[in-house]
């Protein structure tokens, strides 16, 4: 009986060689398409922060101008003019972005959202990108009251020439918690809001103000005793530059203890225009707290400028 016919070594040779052929041109395939969908993951992540910041931000507007406003359409209107800045600025311009403002029996809510045409992900079958985010745009407590001040500064304390500018460690107030100091300009670049000076947190670092090589970034922080109750934040806010990534400026209010910068109450990342922030703060255990502002964002010696910031009572002062 003949015996069954036996494959050459050659052609098995062939034979694994193509498979191998095959299966590395359909790894690469998927590789390659695993790697496009990525980008595309990528382009949508990031736009999902962007749009939670945002709405963030538009949420705050909508609370913040409460006491001024106290009809509803005003305050969105508000609202929605800051988102539509903020996501010209944040690139979600071609996002197609939408923002509704539910209004609830005690809070409002705002919701917002995106699509976005996919690129790669096209060739599997995915024609659009979608972003959602909604989050409870908080409103104050009772208004703050006239002349009822629990702290104030503006930087005035420093002296210097108008004009002039100068980088410090601390002032009567502040202390510096991080990176080269807090640079005091007596109206330099701008006119100051309060006074002649304002205060710039991405601060020049050299030999010459003994800060050489620290990080220009820099934080200032102050001590404050709270009593118990309603307060409201504010301060006065510009952007140096036309940058939405450079002039970020993050306000934290730490109870003594606690890890600094754990509660972070603001975020202002762009204003062309001496901006006046307004921040709630409700207060149910009464003692030290430290007030600090931080800069972040691109280090390069350029950021946002802060004046004028005061904490007032938003209940009834104690007697
Ligand atoms: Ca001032
Ligand atoms: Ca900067």
């Amino acid at each position: 009986m003949p015996s069954p016919a036996r494959r050459s070594p050659g052609s098995l040779a062939v034979d694994e060689t193509g498979s191998m052929a095959m299966f590395m041109a359909l790894s690469m395939f998927a590789l390659l398409g695993v790697s496009a969908l990525a980008i595309d993951l990528a382009r949508q992540l990031n736009a999902d922060i962007e749009l939670a910041h945002s709405t963030d931000l538009a949420c705050a507007r909508f609370a913040a101008f409460y006491h001024e406003n106290l009809d509803d359409e005003h305050r969105r209107r508000s609202a929605f003019r800051q988102f539509e800045a903020q996501k010209e600025i944040l690139g979600l311009g071609d996002w197609g972005t939408k923002a509704e403002i539910e209004r609830g029996e005690t809070v409002s809510r705002m919701v917002t959202s995106g699509s976005g045409r996919a690129t790669f992900a096209r060739m599997f079958g995915i024609d659009h990108l979608d972003v959602r985010d909604s989050r409870t745009c908080k409103l104050p407590g009772p208004d703050a009251g006239e002349g009822e001040t629990l702290f104030a500064d503006g930087f005035e304390d420093v002296l210097i020439s108008a004009g002039a500018w100068t980088v410090l460690q601390s002032t009567k107030n502040w202390r510096v918690t991080r990176g080269a100091g807090v640079e005091i300009q007596a109206s330099t670049v701008f006119s100051a809001p309060e006074g002649n000076n304002y205060a710039e947190l991405d601060s020049h670092a050299s030999r010459s103000f003994n800060n050489a090589g620290r990080a220009t970034n820099s934080a200032i922080t102050t001590s404050i005793e709270f009593p118990q109750g309603y307060f409201e934040l504010h301060y006065k806010y510009l952007s140096r530059v036309n940058s939405a990534t450079t002039n970020i400026i993050f306000v934290y209010l730490d109870a003594d203890g606690e890890t600094p910068g754990s509660n972070r109450i603001d975020e202002a990342l762009y204003s062309s225009v001496w901006e006046e922030r307004s921040v709630p703060i409700r207060i149910s255990s009464p003692g030290l707290y430290h007030l600090t502002f931080e800069a972040s964002g691109r280090e390069d010696t350029v950021g946002g400028l802060i004046d004028d910031i005061r904490i007032l009572f938003a209940s009834p002062k104690p007697s």
